[in-house]
Parts: structure tokens; C-alpha cells; sequence
């Protein structure tokens, strides 16, 4: 099982600014986090963190020719603006889960919109890093290969 993780814009900031949305860890924490469940489940969870639409595009792009077998994606601000990175996500046909480490629904009405939400199989919001956790595990257990 091939999983990628891949993380949207200013998510490198985590646990630097804004503590009291997204709490105290850093960045470098939820990669750990990541790779621990990795490892207890057997195998290499590829983590991917990118400023960049176009980066995030190509990188899901890649996962259609590495056999990725599920996709946990926090788009960030892109949630909510990127119809690239939805299209990319719908042309790859890779199943994939939707995180937020907040709440989105309560905050700003814009981050209520989802373009990715319209192609994830499941969206997991305000449960912070462990969202990242459920997101994997629900892979596993509806992987149809
Ligand atoms: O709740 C989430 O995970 C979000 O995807 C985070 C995005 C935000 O634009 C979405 O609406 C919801 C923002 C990520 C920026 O993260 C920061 C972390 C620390 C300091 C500043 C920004």
C-alpha cells in the first residue's frame, strides 16, 4: 500500500504562528506523527509540503505513475480556490481524503467552499493532526485493490 500525504500552502508554518487555530506543534511534529503510523502499520507514507498550486498539481500527477494508492490531502488556502488541484485530483482517479486541521465550517463563510471536497471520498475537519491519522486509516479500510 502506497500512500502520499501532501500538504498546501503556509502548512510549513505550523506551531509558529497562529497557535491558538492550529495548535502548538510544528510542522516537523505532524510529519512525525505520520511516519510513526507508518511505520507501525508496515510501510512508507510519503509526506509532500508545497507553497507552490502548480507543485501540488504535478505532484499528484506523479502518484498516477508511482501507483500511489491513496491520497491525504490539505489543500490550505487552495481548499478553497484551486479547480487545478480538483481536475488534477479527478484526472489521476486516485481515491483520496480531504483534511483541515480546523474547523473550517466554523470560521470565514469562504472556507466553507471546498473544491476538493467535490472529489474526496471523505472530508475530515477540526479533529487537528489526528485528522491526518483518520484520513490514512480510512484508506486502508476501503482500499478496494
Ligand atoms: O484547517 C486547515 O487545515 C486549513 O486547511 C489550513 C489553511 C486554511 O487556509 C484553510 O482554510 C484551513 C491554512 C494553513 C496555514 O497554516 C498556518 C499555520 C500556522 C500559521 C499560519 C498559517
Amino acid at each position: 500500500m502506497k500512500i502520499l500525504v501532501i500538504n498546501g500552502p503556509n502548512l510549513n508554518f505550523l506551531g509558529i504562528r497562529e497557535p491558538e487555530i492550529y495548535g502548538k506543534n510544528t510542522y516537523q511534529d505532524l510529519c512525525k506523527m505520520i511516519n510513526k503510523k507508518g511505520s507501525e502499520l508496515g510501510f512508507d507514507i510519503e509526506i509532500f509540503q508545497s507553497n507552490h498550486e502548480g507543485e501540488i498539481v504535478t505532484k499528484i500527477q506523479e502518484a498516477y505513475f508511482n501507483k500511489v494508492d491513496g491520497i491525504v490531502i490539505n489543500p490550505a488556502a487552495y481548499t478553497h480556490t484551486s479547480i487545478a488541484i480538483l481536475d488534477a485530483l479527478k484526472a489521476v482517479n486516485i481515491p483520496c481524503v480531504e483534511v483541515h486541521i480546523s474547523d473550517v465550517d466554523n470560521r470565514e463563510p469562504f472556507r466553507s467552499v471546498s473544491y476538493v471536497g467535490m472529489v474526496a471520498k471523505k472530508t475530515i475537519k477540526g479533529h487537528g493532526f489526528a485528522g491526518y491519522l483518520e484520513a490514512i486509516d480510512y484508506l486502508l479500510n476501503n482500499n478496494n485493490k
